[in-house]
């Protein structure tokens, strides 16, 4: 595992572990929200992991043993209640930083240690996955601020939920408990606080084996499948397999099965 121990006041952090990127949210003070200073640092480093070859998935967690990440700043947040404009250009900035998540082409992991509200439920919504501790609390609390969500939890969270149970969170601001969260396919796996973050790297690793251009290109056949008709999504996906059908780490995984030993791929 290495980490710049000179970047250990910066609100996020990065560390490796051989093809796998840990990024910590490091503002434990304040359960880890997110200010404007921690949302471009957030960017800038998921740009860096996403354009690095040798990185193939990426766990995102929070500081401490309380939260992933309590939502937006509310000091910041107060302060943008006199203006529209201002309103708007701050949630316009989160969903940009939270897009480049979602697209990302390689996996990236929720590590859900603790609460996860608001800002940081939309940033947890645009990760590939969501595993959460036993003791994770998520919900969409804007509503008791007089607020929506503005980081595409509005948009997110219905598609992946469905609208009435979407609704009932936004609406309400309830937090669901892990065993919840997983009824509902929030996240698609607890475990006990103490082995989430091993859980997740593990995982990550597992997927860090797989053919890096099978693993994007499923990514990105689902995402933008997700977005458009039917037809129009198969004829993506049948582009994106016939993109594979070319690639050395296809014709190794076809000869590898029929020759009855494990692939080696290495992605060419
Ligand atoms: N922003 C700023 N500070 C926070 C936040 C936050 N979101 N959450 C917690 N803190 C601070 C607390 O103020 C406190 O600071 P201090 O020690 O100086 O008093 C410290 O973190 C510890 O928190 P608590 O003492 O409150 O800890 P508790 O265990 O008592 O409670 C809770 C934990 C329940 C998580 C509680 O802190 C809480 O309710 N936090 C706010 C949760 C929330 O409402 N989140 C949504 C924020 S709005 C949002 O995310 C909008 C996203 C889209 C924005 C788009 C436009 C910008």
């Amino acid at each position: 595992m290495t980490s710049d121990p000179s970047l250990a006041e910066s609100p996020i952090l990065v560390e490796r572990d051989g093809p796998i990127a840990i990024l910590t949210v490091n503002r434990p003070a304040v359960l880890n929200a997110l200010n404007e200073a921690t949302l471009a640092a957030l960017d800038a480093a998921m740009a860096a992991l996403d354009a690095d070859a040798e990185v193939r998935a990426i766990v995102v967690i929070g500081a401490g043993e309380k939260a992933f990440v309590a939502g937006a700043d509310i000091n910041e947040l107060a302060r943008a209640t006199a203006s529209a404009g201002t309103g708007r250009m701050m949630a316009e900035h989160g969903q940009r930083v939270f897009d480049r998540i979602e697209r990302a082409s390689k996996p990236v992991i929720a590590a859900i240690n603790g609460y996860c509200l608001g800002g940081g439920c939309e940033l947890a919504l645009a990760c590939t996955f969501r595993f959460a501790a036993e003791t994770a609390q998520i919900g969409q609390p804007e509503i008791n601020l007089g607020a929506i969500p503005g980081y595409g939890g509005s948009q997110r969270l219905p598609r992946l939920v469905g609208r009435d149970r979407a609704l009932d969170l936004i609406l309400t601001g309830r937090r669901v408990p892990a065993a919840e969260a997983l009824a509902i396919g929030l996240v698609t796996r607890v475990y006990p606080a103490a082995s989430l973050r091993a859980e997740a790297i593990g995982f990550a690793r597992e997927l860090a084996g797989k053919a890096p251009a099978a693993i994007r290109c499923a990514l990105d056949a689902v995402r933008v499948g997700l977005d458009v008709p039917l037809p129009q999504g198969q004829a993506h996906e049948a582009a994106l397999f016939g993109l594979l059908a070319a690639t050395e780490d296809m014709r190794e995984g076809t000869r590898a099965f029929l020759e009855k030993r494990a692939a080696h791929f290495t992605g060419r």
